[in-house]
């Protein structure tokens, strides 16, 4: 019996795509491989080990920081620090990055930015929750402790991006530029094992997942394209269905794979939408690319934006090419002013 191939013998098989990487980038993705099984590990129990519910923390978001939010960072942090690749790392869960001012550190090539628990909010209610990560290398002197400037690159920049969803299984989607492939976790065997190589999102799709509650706060271009996917015509295969799980990575993939658009739009409590560039935005938008879709902030491809702050937000529209344009036309029609 043919067996699926693990995530280090993909690398392995695969390492005329990292040419730079001369094995740093594979033992990088590697530890994330790593973190990811302990931080799934940790969330399976989550119920059982009281780790739920709130650490008494906020993060730098003002968001009440979960307890496996924290433990996530933890994990990631050391786990990353332990292989000595990365020089450094910014995180949704901390205020400022985090130079390893280590010799051993500072002649590293890359910097990695992550949201260690992305929809952490859900944990409590057992809904799928994930990780997302972004991989550059430094800008800054070789053998100097990181820079911030190391961090505010553009998504063009990025060397490898990609998610862990840990849903009814635990998946590990990444790109390093040549395609997306995801990995799926066996347990029993404590290995990713590729389940699903090269994938393309399909060329259209009918799903849109938006948070409707906060509609009132909507630009009008987002509530004219709300009305249009509503309305009954057979020829465009409307009304679409809507699908809203609030965790962004579990939206992200599930339209990934059957189509679909997510929007995170600006609105008035929200002035630049609530996602983050750096580590939700661009990391999701390096693998719907890759994949074949797009993604913008309504105007503008969101890899070319380029970084004010470490936690800067942005608008957010992602998913099929051509119903990322379509909701584009309405944005560009009704609201011209960007
Ligand atoms: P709202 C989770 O906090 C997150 O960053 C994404 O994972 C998710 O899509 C979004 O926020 C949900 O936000 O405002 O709809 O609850």
């Amino acid at each position: 019996m043919q067996r699926h191939i693990t995530l280090g013998e993909f690398i392995i098989e695969n390492q005329k795509d990292f040419p730079y990487a001369k094995g740093e980038l594979s033992a990088l993705l590697s530890s994330i491989r790593l973190a990811g099984k302990m931080v799934n590990q940790e969330i399976n129990k989550a119920g059982l080990a009281e780790i739920t519910g709130k650490f008494g923390s906020e993060n730098v978001q003002g968001e009440a920081q979960m307890k496996l939010d924290v433990l996530a960072n933890d994990l990631f942090i050391s786990t990353l620090k332990s292989r000595g690749e990365i020089c450094g790392i910014a995180s949704e869960e901390m205020e400022d990055f985090v130079a390893f001012d280590e010799d051993m550190h500072n002649d590293a090539k890359y910097v990695v930015l992550i949201d260690p628990l992305d929809g952490s909010s859900n944990i409590d209610v057992n809904v799928s929750v994930g990780t997302i990560f972004s991989i550059y290398r430094r800008i800054s002197k070789p053998g100097t402790p990181v820079e911030l400037e190391d961090f505010l690159q553009p998504g063009n920049e990025q060397v490898a991006a990609g998610y862990l969803i840990y849903g009814t299984s635990t998946i590990l989607v990444f790109t390093t530029g040549n395609g997306v492939h995801g990995f799926t976790y066996d347990p029993g065997i404590g290995s990713f094992f590729l389940s699903n190589h090269n994938m393309q999102a399909p060329a259209t799709g009918k799903i849109y997942s938006i948070n409707e509650g906060n509609y009132v706060h909507f630009p009008e271009g987002v509530k004219q394209y709300l009305k249009w996917v509503q309305e009954l015509d057979e020829g465009t295969n409307r009304p679409f269905t809507s699908r809203y799980i609030g965790s962004l990575v579990a939206d992200f993939h599930r339209n990934l794979m059957k189509g679909g658009i997510y929007i995170y739009p600006r609105g008035t409590t929200a002035p630049n939408g609530k996602l983050r560039l750096l580590y939700e935005c661009n990391p999701m938008a390096f693998i719907i690319e890759q994949a074949g879709g797009k993604a913008t902030d309504g105007y503008t491809r969101i890899m070319d934006l380029d970084p004010k702050e470490l936690h800067q937000r942005v608008p957010f529209f992602c998913g099929n090419k051509e119903m990322v344009e379509v909701a584009e036309g309405f944005m560009k029609k009704h609201n011209p002013e960007g």
